[in-house]
């Protein structure tokens, strides 16, 4: 197995993906008490991510806009308050390569120019600019699937046959890119767990991941506290999913997700040591 499929790039890193690999997720989104701007808040998520960094994380992911079910858009300036001063400090204290995670064009460039290595882009470079923004970053893009938009995503989501129609979307969003001029090295998919599904979808998707692996693009995906998990356990509130989510992301990993995006990074990369070491060869 090798060639520029089982590599990912990221600034002077390159990280090998025939090797499961974790993104820790770091959101700076507000609580209802504040809005993240303090300086005790940016030291707490600057220490939240060396902490990631030190358990196994090999990309820390960056957001400053909630998209979870139900969310309402922020404005850009907000959200580049929120992630510009963390990724500048991040990057001036750690050699571990930043993820940034938006969906806006100036977002993506405002983060690369901070240091970001990556974009990832729940709207898969929908949103008008994005492409070009990517384009010009000139750093890998995670394109992912999404049907409807975080306020309403999840009222009725529809799919004559969610593998094959979200497998399209992936094909045609990869197909966009590379003739925008995006080179397919700095691609890659995700089908989006949770973003305009049914448990009946998500679990649809989780059992024929190998499909999405078969498009021979790196495979990233977050399960990691979902409500998927939730229900599975018969209605877990979001603390209590840990040992769920550790599950699901070892299934996804056992059929091609090279990238498993989550909270929970020591437990996640402890479970994936035990499974790549029995299922992969090579120490
Ligand atoms: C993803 O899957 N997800 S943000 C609802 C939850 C828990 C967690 C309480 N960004 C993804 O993590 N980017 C998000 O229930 C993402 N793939 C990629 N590439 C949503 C999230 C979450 C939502």
């Amino acid at each position: 197995m090798q060639g520029s499929k089982v590599r990912l790039q990221l600034g002077k890193q390159t990280l090998d993906l025939s090797q499961p690999l974790v993104m820790g997720v770091l959101n700076r989104t507000p609580d209802s008490f504040s809005d993240g701007g303090t300086y005790t808040e940016l030291d707490a998520a600057l220490r939240q991510a060396l902490r990631m960094a030190e358990e196994g994380a090999a990309i820390i992911d960056i957001g400053g806009q909630s998209t979870r079910p139900g969310s309402i858009a922020v404005d850009t300036q907000k959200e580049l308050d929120r992630v510009i001063p963390l990724i500048e400090r991040l990057v001036s204290e750690s050699d571990v390569p930043v993820s940034i995670d938006t969906s806006k064009p100036d977002v993506m460039r405002a983060a690369v120019g901070a240091g970001a290595l990556m974009i990832n882009d729940v709207h898969a470079l929908r949103l008008p600019g994005a492409l070009e923004a990517a384009l010009d970053c000139d750093v890998p893009v995670c394109l992912m699937h999404m049907q409807g938009e975080p306020l309403s995503m999840q009222q009725d989501p529809h799919y004559v046959d969610v593998v094959a129609d979200v497998k399209r979307f992936l094909v045609d969003r990869i197909q966009v890119c590379e003739s925008t001029g995006i080179p397919r090295e700095h691609m890659l998919i995700d089908p989006g767990f949770g973003f305009g599904k049914t448990l009946a979808h998500n679990l649809t998707i989780l059992r024929q991941l190998h499909e999405f692996a078969a498009l021979r693009l790196p495979l990233l995906v977050g399960l990691s506290r979902k409500s998927m998990i939730g229900s599975l356990l018969g209605g877990a509130p979001v603390g209590e999913r840990l040992h769920g989510s550790v599950a699901a992301a070892v299934l996804a990993f056992l059929q091609g997700a090279s990238i498993i995006r989550t909270h929970d990074v020591k437990p996640t990369v402890d479970a994936l040591k035990i499974t790549a070491a029995a299922y992969t060869n090579g120490c």
